[in-house]
């Protein structure tokens, strides 16, 4: 017996800070989306693709480096170029969901208002990589740094990932700098309340995971 499978292009992206619980989100609506026969995939930025996966060590790594904002810029968009053309769009078209952790809001609330780059200039580097693409649904998974860096910090000290070797040069940036990416993320979902949904990450993941599906699923 063949299993016909749910065809929906829908493009998900979930933001927010670090610890936030993006990852474990993810993998509950890809489960839940899975349950009803609909086609998924998962993916996160900056990696998503081998070429983008290198980028990410790059970016995510205290290997000393000192980026700017802009040059931040500049790697996470060769990222999302490759993302955006072996990914993103070929699975839209074949009729998937896509489920992301993290995209261009990421680059807005990160090197826009944290690091302090203008929006224009963002903006324009964007343009060619994203052409007409836009999430259809962006999920800001909300709560106080303090609260999501010592989660994260956690996670990472567990599986041992801190260190040289750790994805942890954002987790080492001063607390001013959390505070304003999190006011960014506020503020990109006001400015666009037809895409966005902010939800509360302070309470539990069965709580999160539940607010989640309701939106989902007045979408599908
Ligand atoms: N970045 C950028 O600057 N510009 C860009 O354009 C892009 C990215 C695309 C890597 O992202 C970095 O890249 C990021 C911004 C920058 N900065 N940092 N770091 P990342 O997504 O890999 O980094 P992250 O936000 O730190 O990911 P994370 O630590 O994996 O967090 P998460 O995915 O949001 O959370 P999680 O792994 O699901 O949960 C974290 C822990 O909390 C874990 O132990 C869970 O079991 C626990 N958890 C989850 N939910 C809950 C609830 N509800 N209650 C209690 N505990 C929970």
């Amino acid at each position: 017996m063949t299993i016909e499978h749910k065809k929906q292009s829908l493009f998900i992206t979930l933001e927010g800070g670090e610890g936030a619980g993006k990852t474990t989100q993810i993998n509950r609506l890809a489960e839940a989306l899975t349950r009803e026969d609909y086609k998924v995939i998962t993916t996160r930025e900056p990696g998503g693709t081998p070429e983008g996966e290198k980028i990410r060590s790059l970016f995510v790594r205290d290997g000393g480096a000192q980026w700017s904002p802009l040059a931040e810029v500049l790697l996470v968009l060769a990222a999302r170029a490759m993302h955006v053309e072996r990914v993103v769009r070929p699975a839209l078209e074949a009729g998937k969901i896509v489920l992301c952790d993290r995209f261009s809001d990421s680059t807005l609330a990160y090197q826009g208002y944290g690091r302090g780059l203008d929006a224009q200039t963002i903006g324009r580097l964007s343009q060619d990589v994203l052409g007409d693409l836009r999430p259809d649904l962006t999920f800001i998974l909300d709560l106080p740094p303090e609260l999501g860096l010592s989660r994260s910090t956690k996670r990472l000290a567990r599986e041992g990932l801190s260190g040289f070797e750790g994805e942890d040069r954002f987790e080492k940036l001063e607390m001013d700098f959390h505070h304003k990416v999190r006011e960014g993320f506020l503020m990109i979902a006001k400015n666009e309340p037809e895409r966005c949904l902010v939800i509360d990450a302070t309470v539990s993941v069965d709580a999160m995971a539940g607010a989640i599906w309701d939106a989902v699923r007045k979408t599908l």
